[in-house]
């Protein structure tokens, strides 16, 4: 007899996003699976007669995914918040495709039936009924949940997984906002207000200090313990855009910890790829918001 009929069900249906099952007769676990082999089962503790089944996959068997459209800024796709989904889908080996749509059309159909905010990461996945998400958070979570089976890029338990929140919330309300409204003073709001300028390139700093005082006082190569984490990737892209478009003419080498964070993150195979991307996306934009300033 299959338990929790009522999870189960979805849980076929979804076989390809969610490979396991509960029950406790192995044969009726493995007929539902789908296939006999590949399939791992064992007891879901030494005291129980449950079984627990779970298709085994390497990091990057998802064979036959069709591509993930994420929505970024046109025309250059060099804003922040796409990039962060981009570096998890990398990192995870999933295929995506960006569909760039311009600021104007942001704010009207057909791309407010995607994203009733009107912004953008917008994430459909064709693998799962087209499911669309929007707010780069809340598309990070989607991935990690669905197609991170290998816990590469999260703690499956214990405090870390909660802990990992903690910084992935803090990425969400105490980085993107400040980094972000920092570049709309500097450059599109249509009067310099040095005291609004003021106050977000401090808060800036304050990050900086928060971020590298946590390192340094974990003695960790990552926010959370010496591995990394989907939270870590996610601070990147504003990070990176501290030196090019959003804070120049700030030096940011006092703060060795982060540095050396930024470095590490920066370094692995899947970003670094994805970086060189982005980094030629930033350049474009780069050049854009020096031609705003000049007619100012
Ligand atoms: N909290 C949102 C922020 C999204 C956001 O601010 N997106 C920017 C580009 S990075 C955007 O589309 N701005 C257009 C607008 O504000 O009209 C998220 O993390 O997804």
């Amino acid at each position: 007899m299959v338990c929790l009929p009522n999870i189960i069900n979805p849980l076929i249906m979804l076989e390809r996003l969610y490979p396991y099952v509960f029950s406790n007769d192995l044969a009726e676990a493995q007929a539902l699976m789908g296939e006999e082999s590949g399939i791992r089962c064992r007891r879901t503790s030494p005291s129980s007669n449950m079984t627990f089944c779970k298709r085994q996959r390497q990091a990057n068997t998802m064979p036959n995914l069709q591509p993930f459209v994420l929505y970024a800024s046109a025309p250059f796709a060099a804003s922040a918040n796409p990039w962060k989904v981009a570096f998890i889908l990398e990192e995870l080996e999933l295929p995506y495709q960006f569909e760039k749509i311009h600021e104007a059309d942001k704010k009207q159909q057909p791309f407010l039936s995607l994203n009733p905010n009107g912004k953008v990461p917008v994430l459909i996945d064709p693998n799962n009924n087209n499911i669309t998400i929007w707010e780069s958070g809340a598309i990070i979570d989607y991935l990690i949940d669905v197609y991170d089976i290998q816990h590469t890029l999260h703690y499956a338990s214990g405090p870390e997984k909660h802990l990992t929140r903690c910084w992935e919330h803090f990425q969400m309300s105490g980085q993107g906002p400040y980094f972000g409204q920092m570049v709309w003073y500097t450059t599109f709001h249509h009067e310099t207000l040095p005291s609004v300028i003021e106050r977000y390139g401090n808060e800036i700093k304050r990050f900086l200090g928060v971020i590298d005082a946590h390192l340094g006082s974990q003695g960790t190569e990552y926010l959370v313990g010496d591995r990394v984490t989907y939270a870590d990737i996610m601070f990147l892209p504003y990070c990176k855009g501290l030196a090019t478009i959003i804070y120049p003419e700030l030096d940011t080498s006092q703060w060795q910890n982060y540095t050396a964070w930024i470095g590490r993150i920066s370094s692995r195979p899947a970003i670094a790829r994805a970086l060189k991307i982005m980094d030629a996306a930033v350049l474009q934009h780069k050049e854009y918001i020096a031609s705003v300033l000049a007619q100012k």
